[in-house]
């Protein structure tokens, strides 16, 4: 492992890429790594893309990491491998779209499997966002395969949230159902080569003006593109330099780093602790003999509760 940190300090891409396999399993070695790395993190700018399947989400970030290099910027980029029964259909693009970003040395794309068969967001996202801030990029675009609880996930490792909609299918009902409304930065309306595209723009801006927000406070806006044709890109641009610029005057990005850290911690410390719990304590044990009686009806659920609780000492 020394060796792959002296390749990663030296900056070779390989290396980090074989630092990034070691993230993905886990385990003691990951966290020796992490252990190494953590340190060396200097704060990278963090946008996460959410979205129905096929919105257009890695040919926006495909799109947007060109310019971004335009300007000068170190990107990482992190997407979820499409495995999902969703999206296999966009996995040849991406691949082709992966491979032309990886010949240039001012990007690195990871595509890391996600967890489950429903897609959403990798386990290890966090740690391979803060390698590769420690490689040295400065913007990590992190793309979910949208269903269920990634957008939510996304939304705390994300200091922009990028929603993106496409007017065909009713995205605007489906955004609303689904809690994208609250966690959007900024929306875009995707495929705006489309005949329906405006209509539908206006759709989701006319569902945001009913959002409560005080004066002076952030007002997600909707913009048009088409990752297709190039289109809307540089507005795009625009909106998410607007959004660090507000999060900047307000002296938010340390305080939201902050958060991020707080809920990975938690989140980290909770899984172990259901782990030890379960396995180490009895608890599992016990649980499985007396359920029986829960299930005869000679115990209620919350009697049972009481009982596992007792082996359970927080002071
Ligand atoms: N007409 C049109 N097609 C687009 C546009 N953007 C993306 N597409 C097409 O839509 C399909 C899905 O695009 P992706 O970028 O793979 O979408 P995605 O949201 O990343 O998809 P998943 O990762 O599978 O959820 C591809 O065939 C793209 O070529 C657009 O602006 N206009
Ligand atoms: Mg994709």
């Amino acid at each position: 492992m020394s060796e792959l940190l002296d390749g990663f300090e030296q900056g070779k891409v390989t290396s980090a890429a074989r630092l990034i396999t070691i993230l993905e399993n886990g385990g003691d070695e990951a966290e020796a790594v992490m252990e190494e790395i953590f340190p060396k993190t200097k704060g990278s700018y963090r946008i996460g893309f959410t979205g129905p399947p096929g919105a257009g989400k890695s040919s926006l970030v495909y799109g947007l990491s060109l310019i971004f290099r335009e300007e000068g910027r170190n990107i990482g980029i992190i997407a979820v491998d499409p495995t999902s029964p969703f999206s296999g259909g966009a996995l040849l693009g991406d691949r082709i779209r992966m491979q032309k970003l990886s010949s240039d040395p001012g990007v690195f794309v990871r595509s890391l499997a996600s967890r489950g068969s429903l897609g959403g967001i990798s386990n290890c996202t966090d740690e391979v966002a803060d390698l590769m801030d420690a490689f040295g990029k400065d913007l990590i675009l992190i793309e979910t395969v949208g269903v269920g609880q990634s957008e939510l996930e996304v939304a705390e490792k994300s200091h922009t949230v990028i929603v993106i909609l496409v007017p065909e299918s009713g995205d605007g009902i489906q955004a609303m159902k689904a809690g994208l409304m609250e966690i959007g930065d900024i929306f875009v309306m995707n495929k705006a080569d489309h005949p329906n595209a405006e209509h539908a723009a206006r759709d989701i801006e006319d569902t945001l003006r009913l959002k409560d927000v005080a004066e002076g406070e952030w007002r997600p806006p909707v913009v048009l593109t088409s990752a297709l044709e190039g289109t809307g890109l540089d507005d795009l641009v625009g909106r998410i330099a607007e959004h660090h610029d507000y999060l900047e005057s307000r002296d938010m990005i340390r305080g939201m780093r902050k958060r991020m850290l707080h809920s990975r911690v938690k989140g980290a410390f909770m899984d172990r602790m259901e782990n030890r719990l379960w396995n180490n304590s009895g608890i599992g044990g016990l649980m499985e003999r007396r359920i029986e009686e829960v299930y005869s009806g000679t115990m209620s659920p919350y009697q049972l509760v009481r009982e596992l609780e007792k082996l359970v000492r927080v002071e």
